[in-house]
Parts: C-alpha cells; structure tokens; sequence
C-alpha cells in the first residue's frame, strides 16, 4: 500500500507574520491525522524559519526547486547541500512553472533531479501537458516524454521512492480541474510506464495529482485508484482547506 502524501507549494507567497499564522493552523488542524504525508513548501527566503516551526510536528519541509550545481558562482541559487543542512525532505523539480516561465529544459530538470537524488532527499517531479497539447492530442506523448527524460537518462532505479505529480498546465491556479477521470487516465498511464522498466517500482511510486485541488474536489480525486495524493497550491494557503485537502487524503 502506498501512503499518501499531500504536499502545499506555496510558490511566491507569504509574509513573515502570514506564515507563522498558517503554521500555527496546520499544526493544530493536522495533530492527530495518521495515514497520510504532509509536507509544505514555502519560498526559500522562509525555508529555515518554517523549518524551526515545524520541530515536534509531523509535517515535512520541501523546497520549490533547487540549483543543478553543487556550488559556486550561481548568483541566485540554492543548492540541494543548503536544503538539506535545513532538513528539507523534498524538492519540487521541474513545476511547469519553472519551465515555462524561466525556460527549464527537460535536460535541466533532469540535471536537478539527480542532484536532489544523490543528496538523498526526495523529488517531486512535476509533468503536465498545456491546453493545446491536450486540445491537438497530445497530452499523452508529452507526459510520456517528460517522464522518459528521467527514466531514459537515470534508469528506473531514480524513481524508486520518488514522487511524480501530474499537473495539467491548464488547471494550474485556473479553479479549472481536471476530473477524476482524466487525472487518473494519466496516472494510469504513468504509472504503466514505469512498469515497462521496473514494476515493484512503478507500484510503489507515489503519483500526486496538481492544478486548482481544493477542499471540494480533494476527495473524489484521492479516491482514483492511481492518484496517491495532492500537490496543492492556492488551497495550501488557507489552513482550513489544506487540512481538509489531507484529511481526503486519509
Ligand atoms: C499547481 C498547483 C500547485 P494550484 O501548480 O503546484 O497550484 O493548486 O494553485 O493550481
């Protein structure tokens, strides 16, 4: 059986004072909820106070994306040595985001992804398919691609206890889901194939769904067969919602 798990990429937001507010709802809203993986994922700048707020709590610490270097003159970056000595536990590699906006390359993502491996933490590797890549039918061959850019160059074994989420570009802070149907064709598909490399591996691997999970859609979604948790947003800001979100996941 795989535990969920239900990660908040709280992308660019936050304050000093909202965080501490919001910590301090999760904290108390999940005490006490068993069964399923809880990290959060705040803006670097916050990495290391977040990470003092979270001793004595379940709940894990991610970064949002990491430099493939190992160090040097990178103006700007952070690497997977820094996230570690704050005890991150997961990296989010390759967020559509990120490729779409600061032009990472399947070449890159997998560069960071490595990186995030071989430090021993755990990546979160992002894939999805823009609304014109589903609207000419392609959805498919491009998810498969992303997922082949890791597999083809690290080998199956780099998925082992790894994290994949699936991400439709168009449902990312849209309010548009995809439905249970659809996420889980995809999953299904992902999963699939892993198998043709590695099956224990492919069973084992956690396959998160993203783009616009709320607490109103969370458990329909949780309940398709191969989706294994959430990569949550806007909905990770509001403690109320995100606890709901992880609860679903239970
Ligand atoms: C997708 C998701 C979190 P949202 O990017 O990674 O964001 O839930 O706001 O669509």
């Amino acid at each position: 059986m795989r535990q969920p798990l239900v990660a908040g990429n709280w992308k660019m937001n936050g304050s000093q004072s909202s965080i501490a507010e919001l910590m301090d709802g999760l904290k108390a809203g999940l005490s006490g909820v068993s069964g399923v993986d809880v990290a959060v994922c705040p803006s670097a700048v916050y990495l290391d106070r977040v990470g003092s707020m979270l001793n004595g709590s379940s709940i894990n610490l991610g970064a949002q994306t990491v430099s493939e270097y190992e160090s040097g003159a990178y103006t700007g970056e952070n690497s997977v040595a820094m996230l570690k000595e704050l005890d991150c536990r997961y990296v989010i590699v390759g967020h559509s985001e990120r490729r779409s906006l600061f032009g990472e390359t399947d070449a890159q993502v997998v560069a960071k992804y490595q990186a995030v491996r071989d430090a021993g933490l755990t990546p979160i590797l992002c894939v999805g398919e823009t609304l014109e890549e589903r609207e000419q039918g392609r959805a498919q061959e491009v998810i498969a691609s992303q997922v082949g850019a890791v597999l083809d160059a690290l080998g199956a074994d780099a998925l082992n206890e790894a994290v994949v989420a699936y991400e439709p570009v168009w449902a990312i802070g849209t309010g548009k889901t995809a439905t249970p149907d659809q996420a889980q064709e995809v999953h299904a598909q992902i999963r699939a194939q892993v198998a043709q490399s590695d099956a224990v591996i492919a069973e084992q691997l956690l396959i998160l769904y993203g783009g616009s999970v709320n607490a109103g859609n969370a458990e329909t979604l949780f309940s398709m067969a191969d989706i294994d948790g959430g990569l949550v947003g806007g909905a990770s800001l509001k403690v109320e919602d995100f606890v709901t979100i992880c609860r679903a996941a239970t």
